[in-house]
């Protein structure tokens, strides 16, 4: 349901900016700001607050969004920003599914003359003049916290721990981070294992799906921890677990990323044991950085989004209501 406000108020937004008809700044009309964003999909909940965050941002900034939703479709946000430089945006931001293939289409914006902001994941580049500032989490740090969390619960075990990942979507950057940082950790401990390791693309389904699959082929005695990427697929794989008579948190250890409302709550009853924290709420960040950039501005070239972690050592009492 709350899916389908948001996507109402994107088409709202759309319309607002277009539909103004003809060409922008004609008349003596106040020269609003207009910035076209490329949104990757609505895979999940983390994915609707950061929406929700950027639309009404620009709200109470005064810049006009054109937003689009891309559906988890590469194609679909090139067209999306093929369209922003058509149509003369002042600023374009994105945040890009996967990490590769974005130099044409940059190209083809800094050659109009439009600056670009990357919002959340990260490009991979060899041309840095492509984009004027890059304001992403830091996913290797997510990893490594995800890691740290590990030795610091198993301290007192010899081991073997024995660990099952759900990876994010391939090839993007929290995935890549979130994979990597957490085996820079756990390799100093050969007691860590990861006997399973597939990726569930951030969603919910995919969650579920890749946890049958898990428990068609290890017993629950088999497994000790899962890390999950985001906590879409934990959830999914919770229920899996549930069904299997399987007490998630207690059985089986979890790590999930993202701390939604609804993790958090896991983590207070104990079933879940730690989550990393990715924040969502970058709306108001990339408004003043889009400001700055028109305004001529210098703005530093990457700026990491500030986020923390929470475990079942945690004092809960001091964690704030997440509000999504
Ligand atoms: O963790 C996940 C979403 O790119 C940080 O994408 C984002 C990730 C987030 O689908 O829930």
């Amino acid at each position: 349901m709350d899916r389908w406000i948001l996507r109402s108020l994107f088409l709202l937004c759309a319309f607002a900016v277009c539909g103004c008809g003809g060409g922008r700044r004609e008349g003596n009309e106040a020269k609003a700001i207009v910035l076209g964003y490329s949104q990757l999909g609505d895979e999940s909940t983390w994915r609707t607050q950061n929406s929700r965050s950027i639309i009404e941002a620009a709200g109470k900034a005064g810049i006009k969004i054109m937003f689009d939703d891309a559906m988890q479709i590469v194609e679909n946000q090139i067209k999306a920003i093929r369209s922003f430089i058509a149509y003369k945006v002042d600023v374009i931001a994105f945040s890009p599914l996967v990490e590769t293939g974005w130099d044409t289409v940059l190209g083809e914006a800094k050659e109009a003359g439009i600056p670009v902001i990357i919002v959340d994941r990260m490009i991979d580049t060899a041309d840095d003049s492509l984009y004027a500032c890059a304001l992403c989490s830091d996913f290797d740090r997510e990893g490594r916290r995800a890691g740290e969390f590990l030795v610091k619960k198993y301290r007192d075990s010899a081991g073997p721990v024995k660990i099952v990942e759900i990876g994010g979507t391939l090839d993007s950057t929290p995935a890549i981070g979130r994979f990597e940082g957490f085996r820079d950790v756990i390799a100093a401990h050969p007691k860590f294992q990861v006997i399973f390791s597939e990726d569930g693309d951030f969603m919910l389904s995919k969650g579920k799906e890749i946890m049958r699959q898990v428990l068609r082929r290890y017993g629950p005695k088999d497994i000790d921890v899962l890390y999950s990427h985001n906590d879409d697929m934990t959830f999914g794989a919770i229920e899996v677990m549930q069904d299997a008579g399987i007490k998630p948190g207690k059985d089986i250890a979890i790590i999930s990323v993202d701390a939604t409302q609804r993790i958090v709550d896991y983590l207070k009853q104990g079933a879940v044991n730690c989550v990393v924290e990715c924040n969502p709420n970058s709306g108001p960040q990339v408004m003043e950085i889009a400001k700055k950039i028109t305004a001529g501005q210098k703005v530093p070239k990457r700026i990491f989004i500030e986020e923390t972690v929470f475990d079942e050592d945690s004092d809960f009492s001091a964690i704030a209501d997440r509000g999504y």
